[in-house]
């Protein structure tokens, strides 16, 4: 088997990158280790920045989004006794759109088996060889169970943070740095109507909660617990009753219903530098992690890929290597930018239980709700600043 570009890893970042090669005429392969089944149910991001939206759109997958898609003009910042709403247009001129990952997801997955190239799920043992030099190999098991080879151009790491692209990067050098928060999130989604018109971000002295939706009709919710927090402690009434204090203002409800899913997600950051050895790129999770509350995983995964086909159209049709020369800098730009807002905002939301950290959290969410500057500095990051920074 040979092709231009052997994508790992069907995720957002894999399939918006085979997506992009492909209307740019370059052919892929996409190797995913798990089913297809398993890879569209995977509950994680909501928001999209326009960017990735207008992203979407040009690639041709973005009708449903369009249709289906909820464009919110702004949130709710939330403290005791205040609820605060931040409007991005007058802020900063863009919006962001609520799209479950789920659903981009099954989006690109349509259009690849629709007449795109190859994508092939349950393959295992995939392994990058020779990438050091102009003709790396990808070796794995198909769901068959037969020992394949891939020939490539060039090899793209897109499988995400558990990934074995990553290791072979940092086999020759290369840096990594991390931070683990001391909380966690017990995210749930549930059957009932949104009880609020933009997302809720509520710092509050039993913890941080967010309300954020999938539908009209499907509710997304999250609430800070300990890290070690064992989800069997937590029945669905005591669930509600943890939100409903965090999330009280006098005159609003909030409306429940049935639960359907429920876990608890560690919070860390993590950045891998370069994201390049030789003939292998990594983009997205597999390179980098951010705590969910900035919701830039995703969007950064998008505008990873999105710097990364450019660059790798450059190098196969003419020969050209400079944006791949470049493309670990600028696209580390941009992580690193991303980096600080989501510690930022994790920062300014959750309860260390230090009554110091506090006030500063209190005084910082005043000067958000009470300053233009303030306001517009979160407003530009929320909602995605330029690709190249
Ligand atoms: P993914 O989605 O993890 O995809 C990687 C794919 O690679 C496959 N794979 C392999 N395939 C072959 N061989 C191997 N050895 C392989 N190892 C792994 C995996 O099965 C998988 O299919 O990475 P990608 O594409 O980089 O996408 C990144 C995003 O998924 C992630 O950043 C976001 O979900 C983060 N995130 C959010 N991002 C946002 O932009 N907005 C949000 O609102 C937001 N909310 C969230 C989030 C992540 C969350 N969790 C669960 C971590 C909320 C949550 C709760
Ligand atoms: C979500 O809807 O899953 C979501 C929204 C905003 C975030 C994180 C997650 O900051």
């Amino acid at each position: 088997m040979r092709t231009q570009v052997g994508i790992i890893g069907a995720g957002p970042a894999g399939l918006l990158l085979s997506r992009l090669l492909t209307l740019q005429g370059i052919d892929s392969v996409v190797l995913e280790n798990r089913s297809r089944s398993y890879v569209e149910a995977r509950i994680r991001a909501g928001i999209l920045e326009q960017h990735t939206v207008d992203t979407l759109i040009a690639a041709g997958v973005g009708d449903r989004l369009q249709r289906e898609g909820l464009e919110h003009s702004g949130i709710h910042l939330q403290y005791p006794g205040t609820r605060h709403t931040l409007d991005f247009p007058s802020l900063c001129g863009r919006t962001v759109w609520v799209y479950g990952q789920t659903e981009v997801t099954k989006d690109l997955i349509k259009a690849q088996l629709d007449g795109g190239p190859p994508l092939l799920f349950e393959v295992s043992d995939v392994t990058p060889l020779d990438v050091d030099g102009d003709a790396p190999r990808l070796s794995f098991t198909d769901a068959d169970g037969v020992a394949q080879v891939l020939e490539c151009d060039v090899i793209a790491g897109t499988d995400g943070f558990h990934g074995v692209s990553r290791p072979v990067v940092q086999e020759v050098g290369g840096r990594v740095w991390e931070r683990t928060y001391p909380y966690a999130w017990l995210g749930v989604l549930a059957d009932v109507a949104p009880s609020t018109d933009e997302l809720i971000y509520a710092w509050h002295p039993d913890g941080f909660a967010l309300h954020s939706m999938r539908s009209p009709s499907v509710s997304r919710l999250y609430l800070q617990v300990a890290p070690d927090e064992k989800i069997e402690n937590w029945s669905d009434d005591r669930i509600w009753e943890g939100l409903a204090t965090r999330f009280a203002l006098d005159g609003w409800t909030l409306e429940t219903g049935p639960i359907t899913e429920k876990s608890v997600l560690p919070m860390r950051s993590f950045v891998s530098a370069p994201m390049r050895r030789g003939r292998l790129f990594l983009a997205g999770d597999a390179a980098h992690i951010v705590p969910p509350t900035g919701a830039k995983g995703l969007n950064l995964a998008v505008a990873d890929v999105t710097l990364l086909a450019s660059a790798l159209v450059r190098l196969l049709t003419e020969r050209r290597t400079d944006l791949v020369d470049s493309y670990s800098d600028r696209a580390l730009a941009r992580v690193w930018r991303c980096t600080h807002f989501s510690w930022w905002m994790t920062s300014m939301l959750h309860r260390s239980g230090d009554d110091f950290d506090a006030e500063l959290q209190l005084s910082q969410l005043r000067r958000v709700a009470s300053s233009e500057a303030a306001a517009r500095e979160l407003a530009e990051n929320y909602t995605g600043l330029p690709l190249d920074l």
